[in-house]
Parts: structure tokens; sequence; C-alpha cells
């Protein structure tokens, strides 16, 4: 089923309203050479001439011109355009090195009847204004007619890849790797693919391997690899994706010998220095590293009193001089906790760790930080440290693989819970306080930050298991891009690009996807207390699962109540917010209720602000959450004549699959929580 590797980019033929329009491409520059443009450049012809193809059946020819602007001009309206460059006819990208300053990887668009501009100072610039003028006549029916300026709001929006060398994919849920074989790099046309689908939302980086570095993975930074990682980087280039490695922090010992991998000592930083000078020459498109230090038994600075800025500094300082930046994980706490222990908060664990040192890191580390304080939950407050460094460069990592979130079996578009993330103001400024502003760089004038995804991709034919899953991956590109777009905006086009333009259909799934995030957490764990998964492999409902384990994820749950103190009088968590939050979250009245129970313990008998009580809150949603599954199932079934048949019986599978796991979730829940509070459910529906 080839067309689906294409997954949105799979155009489907339709009527050409403006011939004129989709006669030819040219780029126009200051000399007109073809041998002087970037290859975003090239390859933005290449996709305006195959969707001219595959949408229309027309021939575009491209043709390469010279026009002299100056960059006040590129703001010019279409007809005095036709006047400067002396085109009136068929797509004409104008790219003009002088506006990368203004326009960053960002592009114009404006357009008659007849032609059509793309104006950028970067190669990406022309590229994506490209991929958005395909998207808007798939999704709005013509690019004619438009005027649009799009400046992408975060310098990074990359996908972080948790795939193994030995092709295994840890948390990946659509198959196996396709970057890796039999601890083989491999480069095919679906890196290219892949590459060019990340192009078409924006996405510029991409990190290959996992976090967790480990045996061959190691060697990636070693001449074993060099060729084919040359090459991935070159065909990621033509899409303008960078590519990054994860590294592992114990590099100089399992590769060199050397005894130990302190940042001080001077035999590991020659090694270090040698390496990247080697590295980077090797791979000339490399961006450079992400590194998960200290965390969930890797190695890192830790192990020699040293501090993470230590760790990270001293590989920023070997990599500097390749223009190298290096990733640093936030995601550092104690994974050996006593369950007994209810002082010590895993919540607490990457402010204590980090707040202290901002200000310390070099100019070319940039601090990568979950949404949330714990794991990716359904549902969490975010973390305290975006708001709370000032000093120090942050990327905001999100997870769009579902791990925690129905592992590609459940629907669960995830883009109003960024969003949430995003739009959340931490009042750590008096303007331009929200996550959304800290990451872009807006708050604190950083340049190296953005945000990064977990990615949920494998080498499944529909690249992410569920089709519809596809939608996270679309939308993280097209969110990060642009923070502004609605989570409406983006399903909307997503389903029209890849399953439906139907009026009634694109409406009805539009609907669920709004609604799948709260249908996904009224079944499974309430009001933001999270887990209650199998250990493991963290599918499915098993309340007790992580109860009474070494990681820190406890519900408290006992015969009164359940939730976890995190006030000033419990943990103090909630003192590692800014005041504003910290009064809302300290106090149990004012603490929104969906986080209820991330913040405070709370009796069954409670009443919570529906005049609810806890329990028959807990009742009621997993009755409503269930059979609000059922229903996804049953629309979808009503929406089969207007989706392609690969995608309707891929997609009815899984949500019949959703829609009894669902029911599993509901009861189990309900009944641990029955058995634990004895307290029978108002309406009398059957609890085991
Ligand atoms: O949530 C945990 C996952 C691990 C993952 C880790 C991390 C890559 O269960 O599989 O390891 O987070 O983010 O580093």
């Amino acid at each position: 089923m080839a067309g689906y590797t294409d997954a949105w980019l799979s155009y489907k033929m339709k009527a050409l309203t403006n011939p004129v329009l989709w006669s030819r491409v040219t780029v126009v520059t200051a000399a007109g050479d073809k041998e002087q443009l970037p290859q975003t450049v090239v390859t933005a012809t290449a996709e305006l001439v195959r969707a001219g193809k595959e949408l229309f059946g027309t021939e575009l020819q491209t043709y390469y011109e010279a026009a002299a602007l100056l960059p006040a001009e590129a703001e010019a309206g279409v007809d005095a355009l036709k006047r400067l460059t002396g085109q009136a006819e068929g797509t004409v990208l104008l790219f003009l090195p002088e506006l990368a300053k203004g326009y960053s990887e960002g592009y114009r668009i404006v357009s008659d009847d007849t032609v059509m501009y793309i104006i950028a100072g970067t190669g990406r610039g022309i590229l994506y204004g490209a991929f958005d003028v395909i998207r808007m006549e798939i999704t709005e029916g013509s690019a004619a007619g438009k005027e649009k300026k799009v400046l992408p709001d975060n310098p990074l929006r990359m996908m972080n890849h948790w795939d193994n060398m030995d092709g295994s994919i840890e948390r990946g849920y659509s198959g196996r790797s396709f970057f890796f074989v039999d601890n083989e790099v491999v480069v095919n046309e679906r890196t290219r693919a892949y590459a060019r689908l990340c192009a078409s939302v924006g996405i510029n980086a991409a990190v290959i391997n996992n976090v967790n570095v480990k045996n061959a993975a190691t060697e990636l930074i070693t001449p074993r690899y060099e060729k084919e990682l040359r090459r991935m980087s070159e065909v990621f280039a033509e899409y303008g994706v960078t590519l990054y490695l994860s590294l592992n922090f114990a590099a100089p010992m399992e590769l060199a010998g050397l005894s130990c991998s302190d940042p001080l000592n001077e035999e590991v930083r020659a090694w270090w220095k040698e390496t990247m000078r080697y590295i980077f020459t090797a791979v000339p498109n490399l961006g450079g590293f992400l590194v998960k230090a200290d965390s969930e038994g890797r190695p890192g600075p830790h192990t020699y009193g040293r501090t993470q800025a230590e760790g990270a500094n001293m590989l920023a300082e070997a990599a500097a001089p390749y223009g190298g930046t290096i990733i640093w994980r936030c995601f550092v706490y104690n994974c050996t906790q006593d369950w007994r222990d209810k002082k010590t908060d895993r919540a607490r664990a990457g402010y204590d760790h980090f707040k202290p040192l901002d200000g310390q890191f070099a100019d070319n580390v940039v601090l990568q930080i979950k949404n949330g304080p714990m794991d990716f939950q359904i549902r969490e407050p975010v973390s305290p440290l975006l708001g709370g460094l000032e000093h120090t460069n942050q990327i905001l990592e999100v997870q769009a693989a579902q791990e925690y979130t129905g592992q590609q079996r459940h629907f669960c578009y995830l883009v109003p819970m960024w969003k949430e993330v995003l739009d959340f103001k931490t009042y750590c400024a008096p303007e331009n306080d929200t996550v959304a502003d800290i990451v872009s760089g807006r708050t604190y004038a950083q340049h190296t930050c953005g945000m990064a995804a977990v990615t949920n991709t494998g080498d499944d034919e529909n690249w992410t298991g569920h089709d519809f899953a596809g939608l996270n991956w679309y939308g993280f590109g097209r969110l990060a891009f642009q923070t502004s777009l609605t989570a409406k905006e983006i399903a909307e086009e997503w389903i029209r690009m890849t399953v439906t333009k139907e009026p009634a259909a694109v409406k009805a799934l539009t609907d669920m996807a709004l609604c799948s995030r709260e249908v996904y957490e009224k079944y499974t764990s309430p009001l933001g207390i999270g887990w209650m998964v199998n250990p493991g492999h963290h599918y499915g409902p098993n309340v007790d699962g992580y109860e009474y384990d070494r990681w820190g994820t406890y519900h408290r749950a006992d015969c009164h109540g359940l939730g976890v103190d995190r006030t000033s009088k419990g943990t103090g968590y909630t003192m590692q917010y800014r005041e504003e939050n910290y009064k809302r979250y300290e106090d149990a009245a004012e603490c929104p209720e969906e986080l209820l129970l991330f913040f405070h313990y709370v009796r069954y008998d409670a009443v919570l602000k529906s005049g609810k009580t806890l329990i028959q809150h807990i009742y009621d949603t997993h009755f409503e959450g269930a059979a609000q599954a059922e229903q996804f199932l049953g629309t979808f079934a009503g929406l089969k004549d207007y989706i392609p048949e690969e995608i309707y019986q891929r997609s009815a599978e899984r949500f019949k699959m959703q829609a009894e796991h669902a029911k599993e979730w509901r009861d189990i829940v309900n009944s641990y929580f029955y058995r634990k509070s004895g307290i029978p459910d108002a309406h009398g529906r059957e609890i085991y």
C-alpha cells in the first residue's frame, strides 16, 4: 500500500481551478543561478512539480530567473511584485537571503488567480511555504488570492526517536525502527519519505536513536557508522531536517577504555574534544547531541560528584567549535525510592536538581524539560522548571508516542494537551510569561530553544500503528511551528489531507479528536493522579501496579480517600511555582479540579465543584468515558463510506479494541475504589 507511506501527503486528484497559477515554477534570486541555491529550494521546486502532477495531472516546468529586490520590497503586494520580479504567472519562489534575519525560517505568500509568490530568506522558509501552498490547495480548495506571512514560533522543532540499534523501539507502538536494523544504520526511500513528512509540517531536526544509549548505539560516534550517518544527514538535509544523535556519557570508558568519564578529568575532556572533532568532520550536517544522564540508571556526572552543568558544559565546549548543540535532559530523579517514604517526591526532582544551576550552562547547551514533573501522564501540572529557569536555554519535551495514553490502540489526540501546556501562565515575567513564550525564546531572548516530541513512528505501513495517531505527529509539527493554531484547525487540516473532505465526516472526526483526550482521561486514572497502569509495559489498568514499587509514583489510596499531599504541609512541591500558581495549587478549594488529586489527599465523601462526592465523580466519569469510547466505534462505523478502505479497516479494529479496553479500565478502577471505600454507586450500576 505504497500510498500510505505518504500519509497526509497522499494526494488525491482534484479539479484544476487555476490553470495559470499551476502552470510553472520559477525560482527568482539575485543571480538567477541554479547552482547557488540551497538544497531545500531545489526540494521545494520538486515538491511543487510533484503536487502539480499528483493533484492535477499537469507537468510544471521549472525556470531560474534573476531579479534584485530590496528586503523591504519583499513586503509588496502582488502587482508591485509582478513589476519588481518580471514574473506574472505560476508559482514564483523568491529567495532573498537578506531576509533571513527577519524571516528566520518563515515565509510570506501572496497570490492572485494567476501568480503566487513564496518569499523567504532561507531555503527552509521556501520549502515550508511550498508545503503551505499545497496544503491550502487541498484543505481550502485553492491557494489563489491569499496573503499571509508565517514566521515559526520555535527555532528548534524536533523529533526524538527512542529507536535502538537492534531495530526495537523503546515505547514504540508501530512496528520496528526504520533507521536501524540488526545494528546497522539504514538509509533508503523511507528515510526520504520520513524527512519529507517532517518538513511538510515544519519539523527541522531529528534525534534518531534512543536516549538510553547502550551497546552498538554508543559506537554511533565512531568510524563504524560514519558513511551511513553522513548519507542519512544528507537525505535529511534535502528536506531541511538536521540530524542529531543521543550519546552515552560513559563513552570514554566504553569506547576508549578510560578509567572514568568524569567531566573534569583532563583525559576525558581531551577524548571528547577529539571525538567531537572527528564526528563533526565526518558528518558535517550533524546538529549535536541529546543526553540522558544520571537518569534511570544511565551514567552521568553525579557519579563523580560533578553537577549536571559540569557534565553538559564539558560536552558543549568540545562541540562548540563545530557549532554543535548539547541538549541535556532534565529527567533526573531517584528511581529507587521507598514507597513508605512520604516526603521524597519525584515531582520535585527536576526543579531541585536544575534550578540551583540556572545560569551555569554554556550558550550551546539547552535543557530539555518534559511537560509535566512526572512522566507524560494523561494529566499533569506543568513542570515548575518552565518558568523557574531564567538564564538557561529550554526545550519543551512532549510525547507523541502514546506510552501512557493508549499506546496507539486508543485514539488520543494530544494537541489539546500540548496547547494547555504552551498556554500555561507561569508568572515568571510581567509579560510574555507563558510556556510558549519561554520555549520560543520570547521571554528571555534565547535562540537555542523550542519543542521536541518523542515520536510515535515505526516501520508500520501507515507509520503510526493507529492511522489516527498520525494526527499527533502532524499536529506536533504544525503546533511547534505556529503555536497560535488551534487544536481544531490542526485536526481539520489533517483529516482533510489524510482521511476525507466530506464536510459531515470532517466534523464528526474533528469532534471525536477534540474530546478524545478527555474520554481517555475519564476511563483511566482520575483528577491528575496518573499511573494505575501495568508496570513495565504501561498498558492497561492496574491500580496498584506502581503503588508499592520504587519509582516514586503513588496514589496513596486508603479506605478514606486518595491523592498526594504536595502542598507546603506535604512534600512542598507547590512551593516550586511562582506565587500565583503556588497559591492556586496550595489551596484545595482553589486548585483546578482536574489536578486535585495530584496536589491533595481528598476524602471519598468530599464534595467537588460539580456537587458530587469524589467517589461518585470517579464512578460517573468511568461510566461516561467507557460509553463515549463505545460511541467512537459507532460514529466511526457510520463514516465508512467516506474513509479510504485501508484506513477504515485498520482504524475500525483499533476503535473496537479501545471500546473493549475502556470497559476493562472502567470496571477495574470502579471496583477498586468501591472495595476500598465501601461506598456504593448512587445510581446502583454494576460495580464488581
Ligand atoms: O517514561 C519513561 C519511559 C522510558 C524512557 C524514559 C525517558 C527512554 O518509560 O522508557 O526511556 O521515560 O524519558 O527517558
